[in-house]
């Protein structure tokens, strides 16, 4: 036998001798890829009130997920919609957090979170974009777009990720549909291809053409859109529903069809996997109408979980490793269990409960064995899950926001942004028999980076002064404080509405020989890295003018430096 021959030899008898390994293994890397492919992971997102929740609502009663719909208005009933279960949100009517859905349909396994709109909640709202592989970006069609609509836009323009637009309310007076596909070229700059076009508008809202069927839909109102809306569907010259139809109306959509075919735009897959145009339905959440079509739609075309690069270093989610990252902690959600869950978004292999794996921020291994899927505030044991799902997990309070759970400690993912706070406030307890309540509940919040602390230097004030994003924030701390801990609170405005950290590595002794603006402060973040409070930006651009050796950062170093 010559030389060349006997490794192939050894070779073939190593496959021979661990057939039944190789198969296993085979037979996981087809198992992942094909659950993989039938993950869709999004978000809604959009400016308050656009309608996300009751769009949310209606993909889970489409979805086979609800039998009936929790209709947003029945909450002054006291019955919460699905996604909003949160006390506060049930009695304000708005989204204070986002949540996380998840619910199989036709073959597909869907994670769906449905995200608040107010600004003062973006953080969370960023977060969650960091978790999705695409959106859904609602408009109220009688406004069209606003301008937290057009600033979530640019994170997931900047993100590359998927964009699908639902126009909604077109039951109400809305604006004229040609000129809201205009709007998104010309103030989004993304190219714009109507799927489906709306029949009528306002009352007269019959039903939408679907333009890559040629069918109309005409749909019926359902009492309170508890149900789904029933149908007709037809050709645009099938007499059945040419008939339901008054002149007016038929005339004016085929004319308007007639306008979009000349200027003869094709549907390109490419470029809304590339975030470069966006297919745009037309529908009412509220009357289900259009949400059918929608969910189809975007399942046809979103994109099942894809790579990460992390570092260069580009991470498949058939990667054999399993990784995830944790862009969300959130406690109490369920008064039976006062706990706290971390949102983990798997990336990579699959995740098994009871693993080990390496926790990125104490470099430690850690053992999952209270996982679970989530469904807003339900949840139910979950023993695997794959790429693109988002489970819960229980009773590791070492967890934090960003922080990467994997078998191969070389994977490491940095994908949550920070915020600068804008607004400040010392929040008191009036009940020194509540104080181990009240600090218990601040600690958590602050963990579920709600808020921010920062200590004044030099003060007596013995109360964390408290950043946040914006104002509602400290309404919610109050209210959850109080509802989940039992403890009342005061809050005291504070006079900065700017913040800035100063270079790590500064002395006490350098701290004293700044030079600070009437009304500035200095204080000191929770991990002890110096900061300037100001009362405006005029304040904080004297400084930096007066101070030409200390440079300002509008985040703490470490993320600033990232
Ligand atoms: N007329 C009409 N009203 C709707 C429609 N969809 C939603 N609404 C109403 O719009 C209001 C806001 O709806 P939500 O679903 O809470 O809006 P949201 O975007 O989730 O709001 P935030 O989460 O607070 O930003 C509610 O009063 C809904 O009943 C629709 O298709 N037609
Ligand atoms: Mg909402």
């Amino acid at each position: 036998m010559t030389a060349t021959g006997r490794p192939i030899i050894v070779v073939c008898l190593l496959i021979f001798a661990f057939r039944w390994v190789f198969l296993l293994l085979f037979k996981a890397f087809v198992n992942i890829t094909e659950e993989i492919s039938k993950r869709r992971t999004f978000a809604i997102i959009s400016h308050p009130d656009a309608g996300k929740t009751t769009l949310t609502e209606k993909l889970l009663l489409y979805g086979g997920a609800v039998q009936l719909a929790g209709s947003v208005t029945a909450r002054k009933n006291q019955r919460a919609t699905t996604s909003d279960w949160m006390e506060l949100e049930k009695k304000r009517g708005i989204s204070i957090s986002s949540t996380v859905l998840q619910f199989d349909y036709n073959g597909y396994r869907l994670n769906l979170l449905d995200t608040p709109g107010h600004k003062d909640f973006s953080e969370d709202t960023y977060r969650v974009l960091t978790a999705v592989d695409s959106v859904v970006m609602v408009i109220d069609a009688a406004k069209g777009i606003e301008p937290q609509t057009r600033k979530l836009f640019e994170v997931c323009r900047q993100r590359g990720v998927p964009i699908f637009t639902f126009m909604n309310k077109c039951d109400r007076p809305m604006k004229d549909p040609l000129a809201l596909v205009d709007e998104l070229e010309r103030v989004l700059g993304i190219g714009a291809f109507p799927v489906n076009w709306p029949i009528g508008d306002g009352f007269d809202f019959r039903g939408v053409f679907d333009r890559q069927t040629s069918q109309m839909h005409l749909f019926e109102r359902t009492v309170g859109g508890k149900f789904r809306a029933p149908v007709s569907v037809g050709g645009v010259d099938d007499p059945a529903v040419r008939g339901q139809l008054d002149d007016t109306t038929f005339n004016k959509t085929v004319e308007e069809l007639e306008m979009l075919e000349t200027a003869g735009e094709v549907f390109d897959d490419a470029a809304v996997i590339a975030g470069k145009s966006t297919p745009v339905f037309f529908g009412s959440a509220s009357n289900n109408f259009g949400v059918q079509l929608l969910l189809d739609g975007f399942l046809k075309h979103a994109p099942a979980p894809k790579s990460r690069v992390m570092g260069g270093i580009e991470i498949s989610p058939t990667n054999p490793e399993f990784s995830g990252f944790i862009f969300k902690i959130q406690a109490n959600m369920d008064p039976k269990h006062r706990d706290r869950i971390a949102f983990v978004r798997v990336c990579s292999g699959k995740f098994e409960r009871d693993m080990t794996v390496h926790h990125s921020r104490s470099a430690k291994k850690v053992r999952l064995s209270s996982s679970h899927k989530l469904f807003g505030n339900e949840r139910e044991t979950v023993d695997e899950a794959f790429p693109g799902d988002v489970i819960g997990l229980v009773g590791h309070d070492s967890f934090g926001i960003g922080d990467t759970l994997t078998t191969d400690p070389k994977i490491l993912y940095k994908e949550i942004p920070r915020f600068t706070p804008e607004a400040f406030a010392h929040l008191h307890n009036p009940n020194t028999a509540k104080f181990k309540q009240f600090r218990q509940g601040l600690e958590q919040l602050m963990q579920e980076g709600v808020i921010q602390a920062l200590y004044l230097r030099n003060s007596s004030i013995k109360t964390p002064l408290l950043a946040a994003v914006g104002p509602l924030q400290f309404e919610v701390v109050q209210f959850r404080l109080e509802s989940e801990y039992g403890a009342a609170s005061r809050l005291e405005a504070a006079p900065w509405t700017v913040v800035r950290w100063l270079p790590t590595d500064m002395k006490e002794d350098d701290l004293d020989a700044l030079s600070l603006p009437t009304g500035s402060r200095i204080a000191y973040d929770i991990g002890k890295n110096p900061v300037v409070l100001f009362q405006n930006e005029w304040s904080a651009n004297y400084f930096s003018e007066t101070n030409k050796n200390c440079p300002l950062s509008a985040l703490p170093a470490q993320t600033a430096r990232e």
